[in-house]
Order: structure tokens, then sequence, then C-alpha cells
């Protein structure tokens, strides 16, 4: 039975990201721009699960599960321009009619989120009807602007009250840290977004704007990296980590047995990606193998060479007996492997690549950075009153007049401290124990089912 899932894709970032990821997996499972199963990839069994990302209409073209949602219409009108016109569901656009965007207000982007909820829904509802049997929810979205930020945030709550047994997971794009923006309450939309992938996620994969421009710029030598160099990574590391799910295996055939060797404390459920060999598309003979001294690195050697799972497995035994790489000391030292079939259709340099995908407890340090930036402006009470025009954000005062209510920004910033704070204790070696006095009987659940914090390599 296919366990399938929905992608949405909201704002400028959402949208691009996921054109990308869709394109890539086309190219994957040889389905061309129009979303025909191309010749070459009609014979023969290739043994991929279509079905999983596509369905098929009555012309038996492959329609992606995907809706593109944007409250301003210039990157979803250059979809409906460009080579891919015609792969996604006309019916699964959402454009708003004014058309003004959310103007980088997250607070903006939610309540027009709230005020759409019908046509969106609806439109996940009908998607929703082409599916047997529904895993889950996937989010694309940047964190920094107002559309992915705001409305993506009121779709996570939303997803959440509508469909409570779907896993919902997301790629969030989080701003570049390292080149001034002229956005200055990026820092507002973040930690309001953060909230909500704290609260209403299963699992969120970080991308991080600012690591993957320097590493375009150090490691594939591009002076001033573009989006469509950095999605062009994005789409690498998103394509990767659903290949377990389109090309099975004999383990993590879906995405609840991905995750939960991931998130052994649900509030922790941030990860990290790791890819090698780093090449841009089309490109992999220019730009040649780079080479990273990180457990990915080891993995990569290990991985060379015959993929055999003996092999495999004693070079896991390996990495954990001389410490290759540090982990929590209240778990077994977890990595864990899939070996993925690799798409018979598109040509790669390198005859084998790993991705890794790590929950790893260093990742506070980026919440820290975005709520020690968030105190230096609200500490100020700078720039809110755009958001004071919006009724999260309000209340009536006395005599009638709207008066700023600051309590959703004070929540926020608890619930991402908490989860920040959570990360930080994991790392002590009496973790557990201390938790486990502390009554939380989940945790302890958690940890007799026997998930761990680790890493996973899908080579
Ligand atoms: N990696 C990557 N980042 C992007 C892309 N487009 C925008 N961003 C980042 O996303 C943030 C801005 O968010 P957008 O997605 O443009 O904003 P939006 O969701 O459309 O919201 P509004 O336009 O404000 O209504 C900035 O941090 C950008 O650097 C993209 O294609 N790839
Ligand atoms: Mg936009």
């Amino acid at each position: 039975m296919p366990r399938e899932i929905i992608t949405l894709q909201v704002g400028q970032c959402g949208n691009q990201i996921g054109t990308e990821f869709w394109r890539k997996l086309c190219l994957e499972h040889g389905i061309n721009n129009d979303g025909i199963l191309q010749e070459f990839a009609l014979s023969g069994d290739v043994g991929d699960r279509k079905d999983v990302f596509f369905y098929q209409a009555d012309d038996e073209r492959f329609i992606p599960r995907a809706c593109l949602i944007d409250l301003e219409p210039r990157v979803i009108n250059g979809i409906q321009n460009s080579e891919v016109r015609n792969l996604f569901n006309p019916e699964n656009i959402f454009l708003s009619d004014h058309g003004g965007g959310a103007g980088n207000n997250w607070a903006s982007g939610y309540h027009q989120g709230e005020k759409f909820q019908d046509d969106i829904l609806d439109m996940v509802d009908r998607e929703l009807g082409y599916s047997d049997s529904l895993e889950g929810f996937t989010l694309c979205h940047s964190i920094a602007g107002g559309t992915g930020s705001g409305m993506g945030s009121y779709l996570l709550e939303a997803l959440n009250d509508r469909y409570p047994k779907k896993l919902v997971q997301t790629y969030s794009v989080f701003p570049n840290q390292s080149e001034s923006s002229d956005v200055v309450v990026q820092p507002y939309n973040s930690l309001l977004t953060l909230k909500r992938l704290t609260l209403n996620a299963d699992a969120v994969t970080v991308l991080d704007n600012t690591a993957l421009n320097r590493l375009a710029t150090e490691r594939l030598h591009i002076p001033n990296p573009s989006f469509s160099h950095t999605n062009s990574l994005v789409s690498t590391v998103m394509a990767a980590s659903t290949a377990t799910l389109r090309y099975p295996g004999y383990m993590n055939n879906d995405l609840v047995g991905l995750l939960a060797s991931l998130v052994p404390i649900p509030q922790c459920h941030f990860l990290m990606a790791g890819y090698t060999p780093v090449t841009l598309d089309g490109e992999d003979a220019k730009a040649g193998i780079i080479r990273k001294t990180t457990v990915l690195d080891v993995m990569r050697r290990l991985l060379q060479g015959d993929v055999d799972p003996t092999q495999l497995h004693q070079s896991l035994l390996r990495i954990r007996e001389r410490r290759l790489a540090p982990f929590i000391e209240w778990g077994p030292a977890s990595v864990q492997v899939a070996l993925s079939q690799k798409s018979p259709f598109t040509q790669s340099a390198h005859r084998v690549s790993g991705l890794m995908l790590a929950n790893h407890t260093s990742i506070r340090h980026l919440f820290n950075r975005t709520i020690s930036q968030f105190d230096k402006l609200f500490q100020r009470r700078a720039f809110l009153d755009n958001y004071k025009a919006y009724p999260l954000f309000h209340r009536q005062a006395a005599a009638g007049a709207l008066e700023l209510c600051l309590d959703e920004f004070v929540d926020a910033r608890e619930v991402v401290q908490g989860m920040s704070d959570e990360y930080a204790a994991a790392e002590g070696a009496d973790y557990v124990r201390l938790e486990l006095a502390s009554g939380e009987d989940e945790l302890a659940g958690q940890m007799a089912s026997g998930l761990h914090l680790g890493s996973k390599v899908a080579a």
C-alpha cells in the first residue's frame, strides 16, 4: 500500500525549492516535464514507487501531490511559464486575489492564512481524496519572510487540528546570517515560525542559507551563489532524504520508520543534513569530489567499494568503538544506515553517494542566535507597528482604541528557549535520570522502545 505524502509549498522560497524538488523527482523516475513516463522508463521493472509522491490522472500522466501556495503571483506565474508548466494540477494553485504578498510580515501571512483557510484546506482535502492511505504532509517554506513563515505557521497549526494522526514534516530555510539583510524584522518572523515548528511539526529538516552559501562559495568555488545554485543543493538533499520512500529496500520504507530513530524526544526534532559528494546538477565532473572530514566523510569512505551489508555492519561497529563521532552519553551511539537503490535514469560521476540526517544537539546554537537577535529588536520594541495591525498582536484598550499586545512574542520566545534548553540538557550524561526523576513518563516510554539520538545515512 502506498503511504502517500502531500507537499505544500508556500511563499517564494517554498515554491522555488519545491519546484526544484519536483524537477529532480521527475528526472529520477523518468517522467518528462508534462508528467508523461518516458519510453525508456516504461520497460523493465525499475522497482521504484512513484505513487508516494505522484498520482496518475485518467490520461496516465503523473501529477505531483503538491499544492502551490503564495500571496503574490510572481513566483508561481514563473513556474506556470516555465518548462514544467504542465506538470502541476492547476486546481492545486492558490494565489490570493489582491496579490500583494505578506511584505515580509509574519503577522500578515498568518492572518491571511486564517482568512483563506477554507480555500486552502479544501484544496488539501481534494488532494487527500487521491490518496489511499496518506502518511503525512511536507511543508516547504522559508522562516524569515511573510508568507512561507506566517501563512506556513498557520497551516502547520491547521494541519495538526484537522489531521491529527498524520505526520507533518518540513523543509525550512533559515535566513543567511552572514550578509546584512534588508529585512530588519527577520528575527521576529523566524522566532514566531520556530514556535510552530517546535509545537506543530514532527520533523524539521533545517536548510540554513548561511551554510548553503558557504558551501557553494568555499567548496564549489562560486563567488556569488544565486538561489538557483543553493536550490540545486537543497533539492539534492530533499530527493536523497526521500529516496528510501521511493526506492524501497528492506527498511525505512515509510516516513515513520525514518523519523522514529532520529527523534527520541518529541520536542527535539530538528534535523541537519549533510550530503556527499557535493556537486551541482550537471557539473559533477567539473566540480570534482569534495572531501569532508566529518562523520559523513567516514561514511563515504565506508561506502566506497562494494557495498556489502556485512562490511557496512563492521564499519559501523568501528565508528562506535573508536568513538569517531561524539554521541550523547545516555543512549546507544547510534548510526543507522539505509541502503537505497539509485535512479537508473540519472547520470552521475559517482557510483555511491550518501546523505546524512543527524539530530545534533549543536543545532541549538542556531536557535540561540535567533533568540539573541530577537531580543535586540524586542528590547527596543522596534518595528512593532506592522504587527500591531493584526489581531494576534493587539487588544482593545479601555477607551476603545487598539493597543499593542506582546503576549505572542513572549510566548514564542519561551517555547523556542525551552526547546533549545532541552537540547542543551540532552548533552548531559545524566539527562535520562533527571528526566525520569522529574516524572517524564513519556520519555521513559520512548527510551524503552529503544529510540535514540543518532544519525541516519542513506546511501
Ligand atoms: N535557499 C533559498 N532561499 C530563499 C529562496 N527564496 C527566498 N529565500 C530566502 O527566504 C527568505 C525570504 O522569504 P521568501 O520566501 O522570499 O518570502 P515569502 O514567504 O514569499 O513572503 P513575502 O514575500 O514576505 O510575502 C530570505 O531569507 C531569503 O534568503 C530560494 O529560492 N532559495
Ligand atoms: Mg513572497
